[in-house]
């Protein structure tokens, strides 16, 4: 029905929703008292958005060409939409990159540098991207894990953001749960109990999300609804059914464990996040079979929210939403999964920074891959694109629509991201990376580079090799003319 309407609107009536904001914002306020016709051809001009955060999800799933992932979902979500096979988070840690996603800016050493961040604290001034979706006269909610603080950006919302009272309560089984005496003792990184779905905080986020869609589906007035899931975050806590699905004897290490060669040290990484779960040592390496413990639950983690998206794209389908609604699949940042002999993220290698992103979108077909760069700060004037709202004159990122019509129209060169004390640039070929004193603006301590072309692993640094002086030149004048572009709009 809603594809007969969208064929039915009116080029005018696209006209008067495109380009009188204003005018549509008040003439959706007063959409019940309206023709039941005319309001469902004006919905159709301002599509709903569906907004999904997986926290910590790198892009492990069969469609992202990973055999051994059971991710039936995610992938059938990819068949729907464009998959990015080369998207890149900002910065590798959780609150600081849903800040800079949602606010449309980039990270600096002064602004959303760690897990804690406050996107209205760093950025107050700067509308948020589902506050311009509210004033546009969407109706806007999150579940879940959007922002890290659940109170960030209030004006954002049209409901306060909601949480399940479990979100604090990690572990199934009570003997896991005494383990944990504090945020620096936390109990095991990993749990498969047999335990049903319906008593972790990702189900019943889904289940929240399920009748918030039902309800919105009754709303003559679009939405823009965000939803955030827990895991894969550490520790992972899944029911057993979902680590079944990875038995044992099949789980592969990297074959990279160990740090690049001729890196300097000053990139070590000792992912102290992790090590304050019980069990994990507090220096040094983990056991390989603690590694493949870890791996498995990462995968378990992967497929229990598989479940969920599942769920979410099974009622859409019956609310009669999916042909109306933009879905964003996102992550927040990479992780890794012993690369490196690292773990966790907070660092700029391919593994922390490369990141999931699919979007489905009305009249955008799906089952196609991009594989241009991208960046988290390109989804924000994406979505406004997309809702044919006018982007903010702040944003820092380029939409992807022209993406989303042909997978391969040019986009940008180079991604930027950042952490601590790290710049680094990606263009197609090379990573180039830079880690300075004084969280960045003080002296250069060390730098590296890879040559992706031959090394896409990132082990061996070319960075001093005469024969890469050139590129390594123009490496650093990229990351340099964009750091520099940054201190002057800041
Ligand atoms: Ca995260």
């Amino acid at each position: 029905m809603l594809n007969h309407l969208r064929m039915s609107t009116g080029s005018n009536e696209r006209r008067c929703c495109r380009f009188l904001p204003v005018a549509c914002i008040a003439w959706v306020a007063m959409a019940a008292a309206l023709s039941a016709s005319a309001g469902r051809a004006c919905a159709a001009e301002r599509p709903n958005v569906l907004f999904i955060a997986v926290d910590d999800l790198r892009p492990e799933m069969n469609c992202y060409g990973v055999p051994c992932m059971v991710t039936p979902n995610f992938d059938r979500l990819a068949r729907q939409g464009v998959r990015f096979e080369r998207a890149y988070c900002n910065i590798a840690v959780c609150g600081a990159s849903r800040a800079s996603i949602m606010k449309g800016i980039r990270p600096t050493p002064a602004r959303f540098t760690s897990y804690k961040t406050w996107a209205m604290k760093d950025a107050p001034d700067v509308p948020s991207l589902p506050l311009v979706f509210k004033q546009h006269g969407y109706y806007t909610m999150s579940n879940g894990k959007v922002y890290h603080h659940r109170t960030d950006d209030p004006e954002a919302w049209s409901e306060p953001p909601w949480r399940p009272a479990t979100s604090s309560i990690w572990w199934a089984l009570p003997e896991n749960r005494k383990l944990a005496t504090g945020f620096r003792q936390r109990g095991p990184a990993y749990e498969g109990a047999d335990r049903p779905d319906e008593i972790y905080p990702d189900h019943q986020i889904c289940d929240r999300t399920l009748s918030d869609l039902r309800r919105l589906a009754k709303r003559h007035q679009p939405f823009f609804l965000a939803c955030g899931f827990y895991r894969p975050h550490l520790p992972f806590v899944v029911p057993k059914a979902y680590w079944d699905l990875y038995p044992e004897d099949q789980v592969k290490l990297p074959d990279n464990m160990f740090f690049p060669r001729d890196l300097p040290r000053v990139f070590d990484y000792t992912w102290g996040e992790m090590r304050a779960y019980h069990g994990i040592p507090k220096k040094g390496p983990v056991s390989r079979e603690t590694a493949r413990q870890l791996i498995r639950g990462y995968h378990a983690c992967v497929s229990f929210i598989d479940r969920q998206i599942g769920r979410l794209l099974d009622e859409l389908d019956r609310l009669g939403l999916a042909d109306n609604t933009i879905i964003v699949l996102w992550g927040d940042h990479g992780w890794q999964l012993g690369e490196h002999g690292f773990w966790c993220k907070h660092t700029n290698f391919e593994v922390a920074t490369r990141v999931p992103l699919v979007i489905v979108a009305p009249g955008v077909e799906g089952g196609r891959v991009c594989h241009r760069l991208v960046e988290y700060i390109d989804i924000y004037p994406t979505l406004c694109d997309l809702a044919h709202l006018s982007s903010p004159g702040h944003l820092q990122g380029k939409s992807l629509r022209p993406l989303l019509a042909d997978v391969e129209a040019e986009h940008k060169s180079a991604v930027f991201t950042r952490f601590g004390g790290g710049d680094a640039v990606r263009t197609f070929e090379y990573r180039y990376m830079e880690m300075r004193a004084n969280r960045g603006r003080g002296p250069l301590q060390g730098a590296g580079m890879f040559d992706l072309r031959r090394d896409p692993q990132e082990n061996h640094n070319v960075a001093e090799q005469p024969t890469y002086r050139k590129t390594r030149e123009q490496m650093e004048t990229m990351l340099h003319k964009m750091l520099g572009e940054l201190t002057q709009v800041r």
